[in-house]
C-alpha cells in the first residue's frame, strides 16, 4: 500500500501520556469517591439500572493493583460517525493490554456495534496495529451505527461475547454509543454474566462533556480543519470582495463546533442556536439579524462576508422545534401508514390533516426542498438527521428576498451574491491533532486500566486536558451519572444527556463580547493548517472552548 509522507512521518510519533500511565501497570491503584446519582430522573434511573446505578468516580493513584497483569480478551467496537483518534484509542488499549500481559488479545468488531451482535471480527495484532498509529478514519474496523436495543440483538452479543470468551468490550462512541454501553454493562450484570463494558467519549460535536469529560475527542482536529478552511474562505473574499459566504458546519443539535469556529476565525456573523432557542428568535429575527450586518457592510462599501451556521439551528427556531418535535412523533407512531404514503405531495396533504395548525402552517410555507428534507428518515437513535437540512440555502433565499424588500424602501443599496458550504465530512477523519493523538491514546489506555481493575458501566475519563499531558488525571465516570430521560421515538428513553453550549459559559461569552464589531468591521483571523511539527504553541494548543473553560 503507498503512504504518504505525512503518514509514515506520524507512525513514529509517540503519544504522550499522564505519568500515572507511564510506569509499571501493577502500581496503578483505584480511589474511589462517593457513589453518584444521574443528573436527572434518578428514580427511573435507579429501576432501570438496577445492578449499575449510582457507582462511584474512579481515579488512578500509585499503590499496588494485582489483578491487573491477568491475561484478557477485549472487544472494540468503533460507534457513529468518525472522529480524528479513534484508531488512538485501539492504540492505547491494545499497548495498555500487551504491558498488563503479553499473552491478552484484542478483537475488532467490524462495522460498529452490529459486529457484535453478528460476530463479525478481527484479531489485532502487532502489524496490524502498527499501520494504523496516529492515522484519522475508522477504517481500521470500520464503524456504524446500528442501535443494539431488542432483546435479541442483546442476546446475540451476549452469545458472540461468550463464543469469543471476552472480558470485555469497550464502545468507542457518543451520546448515544454510550448510552448503549450503559444498557450492555446493565444487561451483562442482569444475566450474572462478568463481562465489563467501557466507553471511550468520542464525538467532532463536543456535546459528550461534563465536569468529568471535559472535551470528546475528535473535536480539537475537525474544528482546527474547518477553521483553516473558513479562514481561507475569508481570505478569499476578503481579496474578491465580492461573495458572502453561508457556510453550515457539523455538530448535530449543539453549536459547539461553529462557536469554536467562531473563536478561532472572527467570521462576520456566528449563529448559536441555543441563543435562538433561549430568546426564542424566529427564522424571520434570524434573517434580520444576518441582513443588519450586511446592510452596514454594503454602507462601508464591503458586499462580502462570511456567516456561520451550527447544523441543528432548524430545531432550535421555536417554530421549527414544535414542528419537528410533532413530525418525529407522527412518524414514528403511524410508522407503516407514513411508510405506505406515496411521494412527498402525498405525504405533504396527509401531515396537513395530522399536524396542529400552527405547525401545519409552518410546514406549507416552507421551501419544498427543505420540507423534505424534514421528512427523512431519522437515524437509528431517532435523531433528525440535520446534516441533510440545507439550512445555508434556506437561509440565503430568505435573506435575497428581505434585501429586495429593503433595497424598495431605499434603506439598502449594496450587492449581494452569495456562496453556499456545508463543513463536516471534510474534518472527520483528518490526521489527529497532536492534542487529539496524545488524548486518545491516553483515553484507550485508560480503558485497559478500568477493565484489568474489574469495572463496568464507567467512561473512560482523561482530565486536566489545558496542562501538559504529564500532569492529565485518568480515572472513570460511571455512565449513569450522566443519564436522564428523553423522549426518542415517541417514548420516554434513558440517554446520555447532550452537552449545549451554555449562554452563561466563558466561550460563547468571549464571542458575545466581540461579535457586534466583528458583524461591521473585516476582523477575519486565519488559523491555517493543523502543525504536526514545530513549537509548541502552534502544534500542541488545546481548542479556545477547552482554554477558556479552564481560565
Ligand atoms: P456522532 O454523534 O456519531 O459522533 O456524529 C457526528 C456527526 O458528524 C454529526 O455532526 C452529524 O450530524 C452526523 O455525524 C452525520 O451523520 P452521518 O455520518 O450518518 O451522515
Amino acid at each position: 500500500m503507498e503512504i504518504s509522507a505525512l503518514q509514515k512521518a506520524r507512525y513514529a510519533y509517540r503519544p504522550k501520556l499522564p505519568v500515572i500511565l507511564t510506569g509499571p501497570v501493577s502500581d496503578i491503584a483505584i480511589e474511589f469517591g462517593t457513589p453518584t446519582e444521574s443528573v436527572a430522573d434518578q428514580a427511573d434511573l435507579r429501576a432501570l439500572f438496577k445492578h449499575s446505578y449510582g457507582k462511584p468516580l474512579a481515579r488512578f493513584v500509585k499503590g499496588k493493583n494485582d489483578k491487573i497483569t491477568r491475561r484478557l480478551t477485549v472487544g472494540v467496537i468503533l460507534s457513529g460517525g468518525q472522529a480524528p483518534g479513534g484508531h488512538n484509542v485501539i492504540a492505547g488499549l491494545y499497548d495498555g493490554l500487551k504491558k498488563g500481559n503479553k499473552d491478552s488479545k484484542l478483537l475488532g468488531f467490524l462495522g460498529g456495534p452490529s459486529g457484535l451482535i453478528e460476530n463479525k471480527v478481527v484479531e489485532i495484532t502487532d502489524a496490524f496495529m502498527d499501520e494504523y498509529r496516529n492515522t484519522g478514519g475508522f477504517d481500521m474496523i470500520g464503524s456504524g451505527r446500528t442501535k443494539i436495543e431488542t432483546p435479541e440483538q442483546f442476546a446475540a452479543s451476549l452469545e458472540t461475547a461468550k463464543k469469543l470468551g471476552l472480558d470485555a468490550v469497550v464502545i468507542i462512541g457518543g451520546d448515544d454509543s454510550n448510552t448503549n454501553a450503559a444498557l450492555l454493562a446493565e444487561y451483562f450484570l442482569e444475566k450474572g454474566e462478568k463481562i465489563q463494558v467501557i466507553g471511550c467519549p468520542k464525538t467532532i460535536d463536543g456535546d459528550l462533556k461534563n465536569e468529568h469529560i471535559e472535551t470528546s475527542f475528535g473535536f480539537d482536529t475537525a474544528t482546527k480543519t474547518y477553521s483553516e478552511l473558513i479562514g481561507n474562505i475569508e481570505r478569499d473574499a476578503n481579496s474578491a470582495k465580492k461573495y458572502w459566504h453561508f457556510i453550515k458546519l457539523m455538530g448535530r443539535s449543539a453549536s459547539h463546533i461553529a462557536l469554536e469556529c467562531a473563536l478561532q476565525t472572527q467570521p462576520n456573523i456566528c449563529l448559536i442556536s441555543e441563543e435562538v432557542e433561549a430568546k426564542k428568535l424566529s427564522l424571520g429575527q434570524i434573517v434580520d439579524q444576518i441582513c443588519d450586518s450586511i446592510v452596514k457592510r454594503a454602507a462601508n462599501k464591503e458586499n462580502f462576508g462570511v456567516v456561520l451556521i451550527p447544523e441543528g439551528l432548524v430545531e432550535f427556531v421555536p417554530e421549527m422545534k414544535k414542528l419537528i418535535a410533532e413530525l418525529n412523533d407522527l412518524m414514528a407512531h403511524y410508522a407503516d401508514e407514513f411508510a405506505g404514503l406515496s411521494g412527498f405531495e402525498t405525504q405533504a396533504a396527509w401531515l396537513g390533516k395530522k399536524l396542529s395548525a400552527e405547525s401545519a402552517k409552518v410546514f406549507a410555507s416552507l421551501p419544498a426542498e427543505i420540507a423534505k428534507q424534514l421528512l427523512m428518515d431519522r437515524d437509528p437513535h431517532g435523531n433528525v438527521q440535520v446534516s441533510r437540512i440545507e439550512t445555508e440555502k434556506l437561509l440565503i433565499g430568505m435573506v435575497e428576498q428581505r434585501l429586495a424588500e429593503l433595497k424598495k424602501t431605499g434603506s439598502y443599496t449594496g450587492k449581494f451574491s452569495a456562496l453556499a458550504h456545508f463543513f463536516g465530512y471534510e474534518g472527520r477523519c483528518a490526521f489527529p491533532s497532536n492534542f487529539d493523538a496524545d488524548y486518545t491514546y491516553a483515553l484507550g489506555f485508560t480503558a485497559f486500566v478500568l477493565i484489568a481493575s474489574g469495572l463496568t458501566g464507567y467512561l473512560s475519563s482523561v482530565k486536566n486536558l489545558t496542562a501538559p499531558a504529564d500532569q492529565w488525571v485518568a480515572g472513570g465516570v460511571p455512565l449513569t451519572m450522566m443519564m436522564n430521560m428523553e423522549q426518542r421515538h415517541g417514548s420516554k428513553k434513558p440517554v446520555i444527556r447532550k452537552a449545549l453550549v451554555e449562554l452563561d459559559g466563558k466561550p460563547f461569552k468571549a464571542f458575545a463580547a466581540k461579535r457586534a464589531e466583528w458583524a461591521v468591521k473585516t476582523s477575519f483571523l486565519f488559523p491555517g493548517a493543523i502543525q504536526y511539527y514545530g513549537p509548541s504553541e502552534v502544534c500542541d494548543q488545546p481548542t479556545k472552548t477547552l482554554i477558556l473553560e479552564h481560565s
